[in-house]
């Protein structure tokens, strides 16, 4: 519920902008961030009529909030909409494009959508336009691209819960069930949910319709019954035999890729592979079908992980035995990347470390951004003095070590926003990018390599800056900076958060293979996203990571050797 009302939230926000309403767009956008970003449902607040309590509502919005927990959605949204097209908001959406721009290319060049957005670009008419120029219009044509790329597909984010919530709902009533399609692999968008189960069919078929968040059935066939949930993600149940599981779920786990290669095999070894089972060619024998390690087994392949069926080696490493052993979830023992108040995280030092502890964690870094960020309210190395006091504090108080750190802003030139002696007292030091994207790759290169030849680095930030469906990231040559990255010991992020994963899959695999090593950090702002911590797992494992390779699976205490040992720091 946190998230939908977020979401309308901002959309009023963009709307009042493009209308050019002042004031109330920046008190919608700062209660949606608010309410995004809050461990408890707005649904308790509003059973306990204390909505109010909430930082940032106030009566109007109060009232909004219960109007769409009652009724789903938003007379006042609707009302907005229909002042202006609707698709301003996909307009919007565009990089380069805030409500602004969108009401000027709507009122001079009748923009009205995405359609007609490229259209004007490919015509060129935007840079004829005042304040637009060449290089902008290049740059929308490049984000309608992006869009038109994550169009239909769905963060990690709004699919894994949603999913695992319906599976728990139907678990009781199937002898087996299992996640397929690219939701088992963890691929970082995902287009549809797949779903595979063994059981009593109907009842299973009239449990999963029967979900709460089941908005429209789709398709309520034989095998397969599809639904649309809230939210717009489609979601599949198929109910299959139990004989035939394992090869279903082998089938439907995907990739197409993946399978067209393991289906080569099975022919060139005489068997035939399909979603019932592998069957033997002269005879029609079925020789396995019931368990997917059974059918790689017949195949002389060992299992392979689902997050690895991509046909990106995998195959011929299960075929010599060199597959990698996977880092697991439960060896993070800590959380590289976390924000509190202190900068523009939701919460104190103390409830970050607790929610951390009772992750089962041993210690936790809190990186703060630096003073240059100060749409964050970033911190100077006053500061940080003083948030040092508060963090003894915290552990003393605490079983969890906190990590006093920060996440230092490069600047253009590629210095560090903050002195160096400040910097070698802390605990942990990230340095990232988020500012001047628009510098050509070579430049922006050597901005970054400038920064990890400081020495005060231990890790890189989201190192590609990029957000997917929002943004693509500055332009930088990634192997060049992985290769210095190996040469200043520098550990490259994933960063879990399902909107970044930054390093992506490829780029990881490539820092690994180079020697570097890789930290996770969910880049909390709220605690609940320090449970993103799950989808930078999935990730380091797409990447093929192994336990050693990642930051967060040694203990404390090495972890602090590995900073000592890498940097040149007093602490
Ligand atoms: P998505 O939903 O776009 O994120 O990606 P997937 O991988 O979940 O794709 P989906 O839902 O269309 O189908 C689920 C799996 O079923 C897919 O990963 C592989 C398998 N599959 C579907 N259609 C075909 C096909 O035409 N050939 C083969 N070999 N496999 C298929
Ligand atoms: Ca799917
Ligand atoms: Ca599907
Ligand atoms: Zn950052």
């Amino acid at each position: 519920m946190n998230e939908e009302i977020a979401e309308i939230f901002n959309e009023i926000a963009d709307l009042l902008d493009v209308k050019g309403v002042d004031f109330k767009p920046r008190a919608y956008r700062k209660a949606a961030r608010k309410i995004g970003s809050m461990k408890d449902d707005v649904k308790e607040y509003y059973e306990d009529d204390s909505l109010k309590d909430i930082e940032g509502v106030g009566d109007a919005m109060e009232d909004k909030i219960e109007e769409i927990i009652e009724t789903g959605s938003l007379e006042y949204l609707e009302e907005l909409k229909e002042e202006l097209p609707s698709g301003l908001i996909d307009v919007m959406n565009v990089p380069d494009i805030g409500p602004k721009s969108a009401k000027k290319l709507y009122e001079e060049l009748g923009v009205e959508d995405l359609d007609s957005l490229k259209e004007e670009a490919e015509a060129g008419n935007i840079e004829e336009l005042k304040g637009f120029g060449k290089k902008t219009q290049k740059k929308i044509l490049q984000g309608i691209e992006m869009l038109e790329e994550i169009s239909g597909r769905h963060l990690l984010n709004e699919v894994i819960p949603i999913a695992e919530d319906l599976i728990d709902h139907l678990g009781p009533k199937a002898e087996k069930i299992e996640k397929a399609g690219s939701m088992r692999r963890w691929k970082e968008t995902i287009g549809d949910v797949d779903i595979l189960a063994t059981g009593e069919r109907d009842e299973l078929m009239e449990t999963f319709v029967d979900h709460e968040e089941v908005e429209e059935v789709l398709v309520k066939g034989e095998t397969k019954t599809s639904v649309r949930l809230k939210g717009g993600i489609q979601a599949d149940l198929r109910v299959v035999e139990a004989g035939s599981f394992g090869a279903a779920l082998q089938y439907f786990t995907g990739s197409k890729e993946h399978n067209v290669s393991v289906r080569q095999i099975a022919i060139d070894k005489g068997y035939k592979l399909n979603e019932y089972g592998l069957f033997r060619k002269d005879d029609e024998e079925k020789v396995a079908g019931g368990s997917e390690e059974g059918i790689y087994e017949e195949l002389d392949l060992k299992w392979i992980s689902p997050e690895l069926r991509e046909d990106r080696g995998e195959i011929e490493a299960a075929k010599e035995g060199s597959l990698p052993e996977l880092v697991e979830r439960d060896e993070i023992k800590g959380d590289l990347q976390s924000h509190s108040d202190w900068s523009d995280g939701h919460n104190t030092v103390f409830e970050v470390a607790e929610e951390a502890q009772n992750k089962g964690y041993e210690y936790i870094a809190l990186t703060d951004h630096s003073q240059g960020l100060s749409v964050a309210g970033g911190l100077t190395s006053e500061d940080i003095k003083e948030r040092e006091e508060e963090i003894d504090e915290v552990n003393e108080e605490l079983d969890i070590n906190v990590l006093s750190g920060i996440e230092v802003d490069i600047k253009k030139d590629g210095t560090l926003d903050m002195d160096s002696e400040t910097l070698k007292e802390l605990d942990i030091v990230l340095g990232a990018v988020h500012s001047n994207f628009k510098m050509d790759e070579e430049k922006q290169t050597e901005r970054i390599k400038k920064a990890f030849e400081t020495g005060l680095i231990d890790i890189f930030a989201h190192p590609t800056g990029r957000k997917i469906g929002e943004r693509e990231g500055y332009e930088v040559n990634v192997s060049e900076m992985i290769q210095s990255a190996e040469e200043n010991e520098v550990v490259l992020e994933i960063n879990a958060s399902p909107k970044r994963l930054d390093l992506d899959s490829l780029n990881a695999r490539e820092a690994k293979e180079e020697g570097v090593t890789i930290s996770l950090g969910t880049d909390a702002h709220g605690l609940n996203h320090l449970d993103y911590m799950k989808y930078g797992v999935a990730t380091a494992r797409r990447a093929w990571l192994e336990t050693d390779d990642v930051l967060n699976t040694r203990s404390y205490e090495d972890l602090m050797d590995f900073i000592h040992d890498r940097g040149d720091r007093d602490g």
